[in-house]
């Protein structure tokens, strides 16, 4: 293990960057593809990725373009990912033998992932300090007694990370369905589950409303709480193509991050060579969790100026006059103190605003992980049906997703509050009655396990325990479980925080040729932008042992139900494309499917996109009121952001670098205002413990180094997961039960010497 000190010795800080990417990521990303991977499976992995007939990019939601794609059609950050994944390392018995799980316990994230790919299916028996390999059929008959054995099917959680295809994730939530309880909580709790919910409220339907086409075609890009440079690099592409038609860019960011300011674009010889694409034409540097009151402000200065579709207002929409009277009485004080900006800054947005025809809004993490994330959404919302910006090119509302097919994931039912239609349909597809009561979400998850009252975890994909907030209530809750199953690539905390009995059963990934049932498998995937194509690996397994997804899920059904139901498990093993043609009839949207996939892919049907018409309650899109809520954080204290760092994906820790904020080898860094330093007698460099605060409780992470930076005052940002510990699992978004990740109040203390 690299124990905190080594690491504190040799933590770097340098200045951050001003722009993203450019020849320096092009390089970096392939010299490290190769030592990974190898020369040969770099190049035929790197000049599959994202192309017609190869695979979907594993790291992020953003779509492909539909007609040309460049040769080299991904990011550094993709290229991580599928190097991370194409590894030739590998974990099997023998290091399993060889190391405790106490052993492994007291490593860093980054070391247990870095051991390498998963090889064999493993168990942990009751009581013993090691796993030992298990053989499959042992593996599968052992879930299905634990399941059967249960006293209400409800005592079982089924979790989904959003790296999981379409046919995985329809006959995932198939089987719990058949077993009987919507338990499907997912990572989507944790991401966007904010934006689903109040854009359901609002527009009738969860998902984003623009295409890259859109993108391409507007003319104000409002980017709010979101870091594409590091996240969504490709979407910089989209921003510049914008750009270069005369588009402007509006950023809403406590932090001047790097891929906001300027881009150098690696696919192009300018990029190259010189000085690259200036991104944001304006930068708002807001406080924390000031997005809604800018939102009501803004609301309120376009309605003084007397912008207004009026129009669309009439004929689509409800609720108008109730939310005009609303910000038009906002508290210009309650504003200014939320959002930390001068009524200038908000003004010169306003003008940006008010001068465009077409606009799209984008966001993601800063806005949903806060407690009124909902609210600030429907706020966007407001804004965007003002102008009637929506169901129109080149307009629209864009929450760039996280996980390359979390949407997919939420399309195919891995929902713990199915709608009724779906489960009609699947009912009247397969013929047995769903369960209709809903399911836990990630974090009452966490509350059956904690209270006794669940007994069976099942993970498909993810790691639950580190990327779920209050780490060291989440570990213990499923340390109580009587048995967990991982379907995993690597080795990470959730097998070691494990229940009792545990299972960890190695999975291929995206990258790799799936030959399950003797004949070449495609799965498909849904983008951050609602369309659905064919991904298929081409690489050879990690090990010979390895189950794709599918099949492992086919096959503890089976072990399981037997033939309950008479659901065809073995069928749908053998060919997936007898998944896709139940997807077809069952999922809305989806006729067809098999054959549509076939042919190219199509995007999924979007009523307020596609006709500007809204499945809401009233039939119409629903402007809403929301109160202003002006967040406060006690004396002395502050709030902290949990974010990403540039070499991560999620709990996943590439590297220890962050190019892009001048950090090197380290992660345990809390980024602070200089302003801050000085009022609570801090100095750029001290090493300091975090104590969170919460309704009379205290959660502390030790050990994080200072680092001065251009961050607002009070507000501080240190990475995920090391900082999850001091997010309190009852600190949830309002309505859509998100962990505030963005929003953590905190105090420091001199770190003790040890
Ligand atoms: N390489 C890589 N790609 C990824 C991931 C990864 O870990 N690595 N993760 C994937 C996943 S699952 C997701 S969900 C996405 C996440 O993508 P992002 O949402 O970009 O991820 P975060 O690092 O959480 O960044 C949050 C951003 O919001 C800003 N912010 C914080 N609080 C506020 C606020 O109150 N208001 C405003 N306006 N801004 C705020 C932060 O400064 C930061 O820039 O990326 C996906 N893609
Ligand atoms: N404090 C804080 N907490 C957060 C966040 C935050 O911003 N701040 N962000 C939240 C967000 S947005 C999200 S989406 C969640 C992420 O939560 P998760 O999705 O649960 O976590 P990941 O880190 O993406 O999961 C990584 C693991 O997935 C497995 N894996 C990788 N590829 C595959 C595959 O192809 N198949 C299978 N079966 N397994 C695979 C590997 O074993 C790897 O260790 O974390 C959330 N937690
Ligand atoms: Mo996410």
């Amino acid at each position: 293990m690299v124990p905190i000190d080594e690491e504190e010795a040799r933590l770097r800080v340098g200045p951050p960057a001003d722009h993203a990417a450019g020849l320096e990521a092009v390089r970096l990303s392939v010299a490290n593809a190769v030592r990974q991977m190898g020369v040969r499976k770099t190049v035929r992995n790197l000049r599959t990725l994202n192309q017609h007939d190869g695979f979907d990019c594993m790291s992020c939601a953003w779509p492909d373009p539909q007609g040309h794609r460049h040769a080299a059609e991904f990011c550094e950050n993709g290229a991580k990912a599928v190097s991370w994944e194409g590894t030739r390392d590998t974990v099997g018995p023998e290091f399993f033998a060889a190391h405790s799980i106490a052993e492994l316990a007291g490593q860093t994230d980054h070391w247990l992932e870095k051991q390498g790919r998963l090889t064999h299916p493993m168990v942990r028996r009751d009581g013993a300090t090691h796993y030992e390999p298990i053989s499959w059929g042992d593996a599968f008959a052992l879930v299905g007694t634990h399941l059967n054995a249960l006293d209400s099917p409800d005592q079982a959680v089924f979790y989904t990370s959003g790296r999981a295809s379409n046919e995985a994730a329809f006959v995932y939530q198939l089987f719990a369905r058949a077993l009987g309880t919507n338990n499907l909580p997912d990572c989507s709790n944790m991401c966007h589950e904010s934006t689903g919910t109040a854009l359901t409220r609002t527009i009738g339907i969860g998902k984003g409303s623009v295409t890259l086409e859109d993108l391409h075609q507007a003319d104000l890009i409002v980017v709010s709480g979101q870091n594409p440079g590091t996240n969504h690099p490709r979407m910089l592409t989209a921003l510049e193509v914008a750009k270069r038609d005369g588009a402007k860019i509006l950023a809403i960011n406590p932090l001047p991050e790097a891929g906001l300011l300027r881009f150098d674009n690696p696919q192009k010889a300018r990029g190259l060579v010189g000085a690259g694409t200036g991104l944001a034409d304006r930068l708002l540097r807001i406080r924390s969790n000031g997005d809604l009151a800018l939102w009501q402000a803004i609301g309120a200065l376009l309605l003084e100026r007397g912008v207004a579709d009026r129009e669309f207002i009439e004929s689509s929409t409800v609720g108008f006059d109730a939310w005009a009277k609303h910000v038009a009485d906002v508290d210009r004080e309650a504003v200014l103190a939320a959002t930390g900006l001068t009524w200038a800054e908000i003004e010169a947005a306003v003008d940006m605003l008010a001068t465009s025809k077409r606009i799209v809004h984008c966001w993601a993490m800063g806005i949903t992980q806060h407690r009124n994330a909902v609210a600030t959404i429907k706020e966007f919302v407001n804004v965007a049906l003002l102008q009637g910006m929506i169901g129109k090119p080149g307009a629209g509302l864009c929450p760039v997703r996280g996980h390359s097919n979390v949407q997919g994931d939420r399309s195919m039912g891995i929902w713990e509050k199915p709608p009724a239609l779906f489960l009609d349909r699947l009912r009247d597809e397969f013929g047995f009655e769903p369960p209709r009561e809903h399911g836990v979400d990630a974090a009452d998850a966490v509350r059956v396990f904690r209270d006794g009252r669940a007994r069976v975890f099942i993970a498909l994909g993810g790691n639950f325990v580190a990327a779920m907030s209050d780490t060291e209530v989440t570990a213990a809750a499923m340390r109580g479980a009587e048995l967990t199953v991982q379907i995993s690539t690597k080795l990470n905390r959730s097998h070691l925080d494990a229940g009792r009995t545990a299972l960890i059963l190695p999975t291929l990934g995206r990258s790799e040729q799936d030959r399950t049932g003797g004949r070449v498998q495609r799965i498909t995937v849904e983008d951050s932008m609602s369309a659905v194509h064919a991904s298929r690996g081409r690489s050879e397994p990690a090990g010979p042992l390895l189950r794709s997804e599918v099949d492992i899920i086919c096959r503890i059904a089976a072990a399981t139900l037997g033939d309950r139901h008479d659901l065809p498990w073995a069928d749908f093993a053998e060919d997936y494309g007898t998944i896709r043609e139940r997807i077809g009839r069952v999922v809305p949207g989806c006729d067809d499917y098999a054959h549509r996939v076939d042919n190219g892919g199509f995007t999924m049907p979007h009523p307020p996109r596609d006709s500007r018409t809204f499945p809401t309650r009233e039939g119409r899109a629903v402007f809403t009121v929301s109160p202003l809520e002006v967040m406060t954080v006690p004396e002395g204290r502050l709030v902290l952001q949990t974010l990403r760092s540039h070499d991560q994906f999620n709990t996943t820790i590439y590297g220890l670098d962050d190019r892009y904020r001048g950090i090197r080898s380290g992660r345990r860094v809390v980024f602070i205002s200089a302003a801050d330093l000085a009022d609570l007698g801090f100095a750029d460099g001290d090493l300091v413990d975090l104590v969170s605060e919460w309704e009379g409780e205290e959660r502390r992470a030790d050990r994080f180094r200072l680092v001065e930076y251009d961050t607002p005052k009070g507000c501080v940002a240190a990475y995920y997961p090391e900082t999850n510990p001091l997010v309190p699992l009852d600190s949830q978004a309002e309505e859509s039960g998100t962990p505030t990740s963005k929003w953590v109040i905190v105090r420091l203390e001199p770190a003790m010497s040890r």
